[in-house]
């Protein structure tokens, strides 16, 4: 169960977020901003504390405050995030984690190291990182050396398609990952059930199971469907701007 998330209000510069898609235009700041908003209320309903940063002018790409840091019930990992324009977005993470962990328990990726939090997907005690463009090799081995100090298990999938391995699946506990394209047939998660997406809904296999419910964007019914005959509860929330810029759900919180 999660009892706390982490949250970052989108800056005005949200519209230059880095994005592989630029055909679908930029994201409207209000609307963004109203969509965020609704997103908040969507945690709060699962039952969980929300926290919510402001707004960070310096960082277009602020609002995926996901991708800062790893957070498990035993430490917090500080990442260094392989996209130029966002590796300094961690700067100033510490202090807030320091509001739930000891400072011996916050550790770091260092460079040469990359990491993104986006491509990390925790399975109870297990963690599946993405090796992506944001996430190197050595920011995989510094991470499994620091969570095996915890007792946690590191498996690396190596990623051909998408952004962050979250991007194309996503756990929604009780063995059952929702996937989508290139992990349909990962031999990496052979022993678990899948929930498959049809590819014109992949951007859906990016939902968030918060204690029970699971959280789905808007717009894609076909998914919607499936994880209600799964038996899940659900709430969609529209992130029609966030996809804009390669964002989806799980991006837009720490959860904890
Ligand atoms: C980026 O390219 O870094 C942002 N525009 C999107 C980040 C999405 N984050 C995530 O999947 N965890």
């Amino acid at each position: 169960m999660f009892t706390h998330t982490i949250v970052r209000t989108p800056c005005s510069k949200v519209c230059d977020g880095i994005t592989s898609a630029p055909e679908l235009g930029k994201p409207v700041y209000g609307k963004a901003l109203e969509q965020h908003a609704a997103y908040i209320e969507a945690l709060k309903a699962c039952g969980v504390d929300v926290k919510v940063l402001p707004a960070d002018e310096a960082f277009p790409d602020s609002c995926f405050v996901e991708d800062v840091a790893v957070v498990t019930r035993k430490c917090a990992v500080i990442t260094n995030p392989g996209a130029p324009s966002r590796n300094h977005e961690t700067d100033s993470i510490r202090g807030v984690l320091l509001e739930y962990y000891d400072d011996a328990v916050i550790e770091k990726i260092q460079a040469p190291g990359t990491l993104e939090g986006g491509d990390v997907m925790m399975c109870g005690d297990t963690f599946y990182v993405g090796r992506s463009a944001r996430t190197n090799a050595e920011g995989i081995r510094q991470f499994g050396e620091i969570l095996g100090k915890y007792g946690f298990t590191v498996i690396e999938v190596p990623l051909a398609e998408v952004l962050h391995l979250k991007t194309g699946v996503n756990y929604l506990e009780n063995g059952t990952m929702l996937v989508a394209g290139e992990f349909t047939d990962k031999p990496e998660f052979a022993a678990y059930k899948k929930i498959e997406i049809p590819v014109e809904e992949a951007y859906a296999a990016n939902c968030i199971w918060m204690n029970g419910t699971v959280i789905v964007p808007e717009g894609y019914p076909t998914v919607l469907a499936r994880i209600r005959e799964a038996g899940y509860p659900v709430i969609t929330v529209d992130t029609s701007e966030f996809r804009k810029i390669d964002g989806g759900l799980s991006c837009l919180s720490l959860r904890f």
